[in-house]
């Protein structure tokens, strides 16, 4: 009898402390309603040979500066809808931009070196923040 209480508090003390843990997990999860998208991110094609941020987000009919820095790069989309003219030839030291009309997620790659790869997903709304480019590049 006794120990039969004993046993009841144990298992009761357990539930309680899954039951928190989850409540936490599921906190964490959820960041918030999402919010729009920003019309504008910046990548950096940088001399470490990536491109910074690798994925970004931005609303339709919204614009992707691509900085290039002291190494020539090239970027040329490979998936989504209406995708924007690529990026050719050699590009260092500039900036160029493109706009993204429809919905969608655009992945691309530099031609010179197809190891640097990255990611456009445009949509209406986002629960994320883009990462800021490395310091030196864009804005
Ligand atoms: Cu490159």
């Amino acid at each position: 009898m006794h120990l039969g209480n004993l046993t009841l508090a144990t298992v009761v003390l357990s539930a309680g402390l899954v039951a928190c843990g989850s409540s936490g997990a599921s906190g964490s999860g959820t960041m918030g309603p999402p919010g729009p998208s920003p019309q504008a991110a910046t990548v950096a094609a940088t001399a470490q040979l990536a491109f910074s941020p690798n994925a970004v987000t931005i609303a339709p009919g919204g614009t992707v500066t691509f900085a290039f820095g002291t190494v020539g790069h090239s970027v040329k989309f490979d998936t989504g809808t209406n995708p924007p003219g690529d990026i050719t030839g050699v590009n260092a030291n500039t900036s160029i931009a493109r706009t993204f009309n429809t919905a969608g997620t655009y992945t691309f790659h530099c031609t010179i070196h197809p190891q640097m790869t990255g990611t456009v997903i445009v949509a209406a709304s986002s629960t994320t923040n883009n990462p800021a480019p490395p310091p030196g590049y864009g804005p």
